[in-house]
């Protein structure tokens, strides 16, 4: 019996993928397919997904040309797969011409011609392209423009801007056309806000109101009743009103936190996160330009979003602590926030004209997570012990510092794929109104 093995995402299996997999049981008596899983697929770059695991089983099941599926997991598997099986023979199309000829030591390996003008991400693309405007002066805005292009189904409608300076040469064209919001509005399905916070309640607004939805820089609004004002008119409008923190959207943070929840270091009772990052304003803010961001609203709600996700929103106490820029009470240069919980206490620090070490620590009853510098876009972290030698590494793949899986999730609930964000609206909530507490002059000031 000659054995024949292939591999593949099958999302949204179509013809090309079914040709491939008829001649490849023709190569032989027995075909096994391989299926990729979710994991195995983001680890390789494969971020659009869309249909599930097992509904891209079921999909290759019912065409009846697989006599064995199994699900691919890690990279080397095809080794281990094709010894396990006693394969004879590896196929694949010729997209992948060269890329396994390694697999000739095991067995022989065939390509497959592929099959012209069709595949899953045309398919996906052609479901819905969502035309997104961009809306805002910092540099964030040149990230998220070139992580698009990892995402399906998204385009760049235009930008909206009070100043082309932090912007790339491909966004200071598209400022050319100078567009007002309102006429960005119309030529866009949503907007991705990274404009002062100031700004943040007033566009926002207009946009919903317009029928827009909306992937907002945290914080969503400067004070409670904006934020609101805001959530119930995103409610009444079905629309998408998206907190952005791209943290929340790194592999490495969603598994340290469902670690931290399994209980891998006991009960918490401590976490300290650091966020700094020295910008030149001048003693005096000779150099604060008007759309450079406060501290707390830059760093902030990056540093608050782990003690909120870990302890929760109902805090017993928190107490601020503030050095503002001189004769500007706008412009805090450093904040440190120091919470008490029924259960635990907890730190943040964030600063644009302090510098210190951009760690996070999460103390627990057997043991500690220790997350280096820059813990907000890390793609490791440690599980350390009394003990050293039960100290545990963890490395996940971090591409494009998560704003691409940001961008993902806004797409993937417009379309109604996904019903909720990786940040809650009690989450959004609660840092509004932690930075309006600064806004409104309820912390210590650091003289
Ligand atoms: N295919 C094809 N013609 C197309 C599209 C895909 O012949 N128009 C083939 C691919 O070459 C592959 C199989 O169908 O052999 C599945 O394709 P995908 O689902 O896109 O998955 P891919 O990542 O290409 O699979 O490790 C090997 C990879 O998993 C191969």
């Amino acid at each position: 019996m000659v054995k024949v093995i292939t591999y593949g995402t099958y999302d949204f299996l179509h013809e090309g993928h079914i040709r491939l997999l008829k001649r490849a049981k023709e190569l032989g008596d027995y075909l096994i397919v391989g299926i990729t899983a979710d994991g195995f697929d983001k680890a390789r770059g494969k971020i659009n997904v869309q249909q599930s695991l097992m509904e891209r089983i079921e999909a290759v099941k019912k065409t009846g040309l697989a006599n064995q599926i199994i699900i691919e997991e890690y990279d080397g598997q095809k080794i281990d797969d094709i010894k396990k099986y006693d394969v004879d023979i590896f196929t694949v199309g010729s997209d992948w011409i060269g890329k396994f000829d390694y697999l000739n030591e095991f067995c022989k390996v065939i390509y497959l011609d592929r099959t012209k003008g069709i595949s899953s991400s045309e398919i996906r693309a052609n479901k819905q392209i969502i035309r997104i405007g961009l809306v805002g002066e910092t540099s964030i805005l040149t990230k998220f423009k070139n992580e698009c292009k990892y995402v399906n189904g998204v385009s760049i409608s235009g930008i909206h801007t009070e100043s082309k300076v932090e912007l790339d040469d491909e966004l200071n064209q598209l400022a050319d056309s100078n567009l007002t919001l309102d006429e960005l509005l119309n030529i866009s399905d949503a907007l991705y806000i990274a404009s002062h916070p100031q700004k943040h309640y007033s566009q926002i607004k207009l946009a919903l109101e317009k029928g827009k939805h909306i992937l907002c820089e945290s914080p969503i609004a400067l004070n409670p009743n904006q934020f609101e004002t805001l959530i119930q008119l995103a409610i009444e409008k079905k629309l998408v009103l998206m907190d952005g923190i791209k943290t929340a959207y790194s592999l490495a943070f969603n598994r340290l936190i469902l670690l931290i929840k399994s209980g891998i270091i006991g009960d918490v009772i401590s976490i300290d996160t650091t966020c700094t990052s020295l910008i030149d304003i001048g003693p005096n803010g000779e150099y604060l330009k008007p759309h450079t961001w406060n501290t707390i609203c830059w760093w902030g709600p990056t540093a608050i979003l782990p003690i909120l996700d870990i302890f929760g929103t109902k805090f017993k106490s928190l107490q601020l602590s503030t050095k503002f820029l001189k004769d500007h009470t706008e412009f805090d240069l450093f904040t440190k926030g120091s919470f008490i919980y029924n259960n635990g206490v907890a730190s943040f620090k964030v600063g644009q004209g302090v510098k210190s070490e951009g760690e996070m620590i999460i103390s627990g009853t057997k043991g500690y997570i220790y997350v280096p510098a820059p813990w907000w876009k890390t793609d490791y972290f440690e599980v350390r012990y009394e003990n050293p030698t039960n100290n545990r590494r963890y490395f996940y793949q971090l591409e494009g510092e998560g704003i691409r899986y940001e961008i993902l999730s806004f797409i993937r609930q417009i379309d109604g794929f996904y019903s909720y964000s990786n940040i809650s609206t009690e989450i959004s909530r609660t840092i509004v109104s932690i930075i309006n507490n600064i806004v409104v002059g309820n912390n210590n000031i650091i003289n």
